[in-house]
């Protein structure tokens, strides 16, 4: 019974190699496929967190590497740009460019290789950000945790729990100094704001409590 299991998988593996890239080289690229950064939503003039991937792929659904791969804005003027304009497939098929948005509230990106029938075709949301921010010191989390605010908007964190809280950050464009402490006894520290000058993440953390954390992110 084991032998035979044993040469059972062994078949299997078999089989699998045979068929797999490594007998054959995967054919002429045939189509791009989205594999990453498409639909997302984000703020006028910024640079989309995620990345535009594709991916080249044969006729038999194969990635293909070393497919030049060219990027371009196709909505109207002032809808942003792209970075690089050309990108290669690398040996997982995969080519990249980062998008920043424009002005405009939507923004389309094609991606197309010489010969290629049909581009992919990438649709980006584009809106005005937040110019003041609102956090809840809560017992025992931020909420929201996670906010987006224009570079130089204020933020305010409010506590709304009992509990001993602080706002201490932890990395970012710049370490920050701690600017919230709540003191039971004293009751101080019931509102605090800041203002975020440079572009950037800043994380923070309430080191009373494990896991109690937030973010900022400054946009232009
Ligand atoms: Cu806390």
């Amino acid at each position: 019974m084991t032998t035979k299991r044993v040469i059972t998988l062994v078949a299997a593996v078999s089989a699998w190699a045979c068929s797999g890239d490594s007998t054959q080289p995967p054919g002429p690229p045939l189509d791009l496929m989205k594999s990453g950064g498409d639909g997302q939503s984000w703020y006028f003039n910024n640079r989309l967190p995620t990345p535009l991937s594709v991916t080249a792929v044969d006729a038999s659904s194969r990635p293909v590497p070393g497919v030049v791969v060219t990027w371009a804005v196709t909505s109207s003027a002032g809808s942003g740009a792209v970075n690089p304009q050309q990108s290669t497939t690398d040996a997982g098929g995969v080519a990249t460019t980062t998008d920043s948005l424009g002005a405009s509230t939507t923004q389309t990106v094609s991606a197309s290789f010489t010969g290629l029938q049909s581009a992919a075709t990438f649709t980006e949301i584009g809106s005005a950000p937040p110019t003041s921010g609102a956090v809840d010191v809560r017992d025992d989390n931020f909420n929201l945790p996670d906010i987006v605010v224009q570079t130089g908007s204020n933020v305010t964190w409010t506590r709304t729990g009992v509990n001993h809280h602080n706002v201490t950050f932890v990395s970012g464009p710049s370490i920050l100094s701690k600017i919230f402490e709540t003191d039971l006894e004293n009751g101080t520290a019931t509102s605090r704001t800041r203002s975020f000058a440079v572009p950037g993440t800043y994380r923070y953390s309430c080191t009373n409590h494990a896991n109690m954390n937030g973010s900022v992110t400054a946009v232009h």
